[in-house]
């Protein structure tokens, strides 16, 4: 069985937890391939919300197993919160949650790095999530890192104490005012270790090629999107991990000639949480409209998100990079009661009329060419069907579809599972 993927095509929070909760139900395992607690997929249902972090959003489904993969980075400390509020809502995870030996782990010291260095950039900051997510992954390229098959070791401990007074002297290096209890930081990791070790942690790799042979079905679920991909985003102001398809055959093991369908989710229109560059931002009351009718606030650091109009240049550039082959578009709901909604179709960069994202998109070189369409009045959030969608909405749809040469197979208009609709 080939492995499906989901992606996020934009600058994260697309709404993939949502998505994957919808479509668990078709799989057997979901599986995380990069990133770590940086993440935050919110998933609706029962009246309910729930954030995760680092569990792959199946973990609600009675018998979907959900896999930790090689490519995430995990930190106990925030692992052992999400465990707990598992267990909060009765949710049996022993039996449905593995961990790959190969995953690295974000230590206190990461995060005090994250901090440190964010604060040595001044106002050129990534805006990261300060949660180690750069530090763990250059220990990683590094070869300096500690993986979760460590802690099956009888001195791990020496390992990591080598690492964090490494790290130590680095934030002293810095030179920058970082105020930190190590002992206090170090206690909380130690107990959130033994947490973690009372999981299931595998040969991933070798779990999911038995898996396929027993023809299981398999989705590889993203986290943020692919314009924060390492290679292919906004490089500075990206993550440290590939978030596109790619990724996900490093992140699992998963071979390329084994991936099967690529689901791509975006919005309606474009967030970013964060700095760089964000060619359709918009600074006025259209824009603030879409943050407020969106509800656009990070799930992990409850930052405001900057809102703009669709970018579907850099989301074709996305569609490329992936081999998306279906598209899912969600929040059209937020959508609703503007007379008229701009798309970006090209840029002026330069002086040049050009459709691709350039090298460099700072706002100095790029204006967006906009292409305009009839908006929609009708409140999106009780509808079921597409035969219930209005006209504009569906002009709307098949406008993008006819641009990114993809059908848009689902569209959401609203946080819960029931409000998805099939195209
Ligand atoms: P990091 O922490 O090193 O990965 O940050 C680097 C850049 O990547 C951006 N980034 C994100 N952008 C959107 N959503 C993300 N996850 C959270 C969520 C964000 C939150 O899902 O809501 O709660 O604020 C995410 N994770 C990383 C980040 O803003 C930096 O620009
Ligand atoms: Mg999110």
């Amino acid at each position: 069985m080939a492995v499906d993927l989901l992606l996020g095509l934009q600058w994260g929070d697309e709404g993939k937890g949502k998505i994957v909760d919808v479509l668990t139900s078709d799989y057997e395992i979901i599986a995380r391939f990069q990133g770590g607690p940086n993440a935050g997929h919110t998933l609706e249902f029962d009246g309910q919300k729930h954030v995760l972090h680092t569990i792959p959003s199946g973990i609600f489904h009675e018998k979907t197993i959900n896999l930790i993969g090689n490519g995430v980075v995990i930190d106990p400390v925030i692992f052992k919160k999400e465990l707990e509020n598992l267990q909060k809502h009765n949710i049996d995870y022993k039996s449905k949650l593995f961990i790959s030996r190969k995953a690295h782990l974000i230590l206190p010291t990461h995060r005090l790095l994250d901090a440190a260095s964010e604060a040595s950039k001044g106002k050129a900051k990534i805006g990261s999530t300060l949660k180690g997510i750069g530090p763990t992954y250059m220990d990683k390229t590094g070869r300096n890192g500690i993986r979760v098959g460590d802690l099956e070791l009888e001195n791990w401990k020496d390992k990591y104490r080598a690492l964090a007074d490494k790290h130590e002297k680095m934030i002293q290096f810095y030179d920058v005012n970082v105020q930190y209890n190590l002992a206090e930081l170090e206690q909380e990791f130690y107990d959130a270790v033994d947490t973690l070790k009372e999981l299931q942690f595998i040969d991933s790799e070798a779990f999911l090629h038995q898996a396929q042979k027993e023809g299981k079905t398999i989705l590889a679920e993203g986290a943020q999107g692919s314009l924060l991909d390492i290679d292919f985003g906004t490089y500075p102001f990206v993550t440290s991990s590939t978030t596109t398809a790619a990724g996900a055959c490093t992140g699992l093991g998963v071979a390329p000639n084994q991936i099967g369908e690529a689901y791509g989710i975006f919005k309606a229109y474009t967030t970013r949480v964060g700095s760089g560059p964000f060619p359709t931002e918009l600074f006025d009351e259209d824009g603030e409209t879409m943050g407020r009718v969106g509800n656009e606030f990070g799930a992990t650091t409850g930052r405001a998100r900057r809102c703009g109009w669709l970018d579907l240049v850099a989301l074709k550039y996305a569609v490329q990079i992936n081999g998306i082959t279906q598209l899912i578009m969600m929040k059209g709901d937020v959508l609703s009661g503007f007379e008229k909604l701009k798309v970006c179709t090209a840029y002026n960069y330069k002086g040049e009329k050009i459709k691709h994202l350039p090298y460099n998109i700072e706002a100095e070189n790029i204006t967006p060419v906009y292409t305009e369409l009839k908006g929609w009045a009708a409140d999106l959030t009780g509808m079921t069907k597409a035969s219930e969608l209005p006209k504009e909405f569906n002009d709307y749809v098949e406008y993008l579809e006819k641009v990114l040469q993809v059908p848009i197979k689902v569209v959401s208009v609203g946080p819960d599972r029931k409000q998805t609709i099939l195209r």
